[in-house]
């Protein structure tokens, strides 16, 4: 069976926000759906581009699928809404559980539903730092520049993102 590399970004930013992620990707796991092969440490992190929320907790998997890109999706958005997440009121609001595909080989998809590497990735520190934590030599696939380049380049104050000492 042919298998793919994907880099998945996860977030929580209501209730136990560390037991959402943790069930997430055990639950990930256990559907056949992916192997883990590398995990970040967990990071707090300041909310972006939706600011008046809570801290997010986020972290990075690197992954070994047998999926499509788009069967990927939806298991992982399975997998979203088994930890509990309901549908978003919210553009970038308050979420139990965000799995979102970041890299998958080094393919460039552009759709309504799908786009990778996902179209924000390089403008946010929540994302780069964990990935930057697996591997800071991963080369964006279009930007043609590492994560530690690219986290590098982001200069804003505001983008708060600290390791928590349990993760
Ligand atoms: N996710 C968002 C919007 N803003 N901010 C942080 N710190 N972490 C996130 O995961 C996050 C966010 C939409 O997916
Ligand atoms: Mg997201
Ligand atoms: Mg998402």
């Amino acid at each position: 069976m042919p298998t793919h590399r994907a880099v998945v970004s996860i977030g929580s930013n209501l209730g136990d926000k560390l037991a959402h992620l943790r069930r997430g990707l055990s639950l990930l796991e256990s559907s056949g759906a992916a192997r883990i092969i590398a995990r970040s440490r967990f990071f707090r992190t300041r909310p972006v581009d939706f600011l008046d929320q809570d801290w997010f907790v986020n972290a990075a998997v690197l992954l070994q699928t047998p999926l499509a890109p788009r069967p990927l999706l939806a298991a992982l958005k399975a997998v979203e809404r088994r930890v509990g997440r309901a549908q978003q009121t919210v553009r970038f609001g308050p979420r139990v559980l965000d799995m979102d595909i970041v890299f998958y080989d080094a393919l460039a998809l552009e759709s309504a539903d799908l786009t990778i590497p996902h179209p924000r990735m390089h403008k946010r520190r929540f994302v780069l730092m964990p990935i930057c934590d697996i591997d800071p030599e991963i080369v964006h696939p279009v930007l043609h520049k590492s994560m530690a380049v690219l986290l590098s380049e982001i200069q804003d104050p505001t983008q708060e993102v600290e390791p928590i000492a349990c993760g």
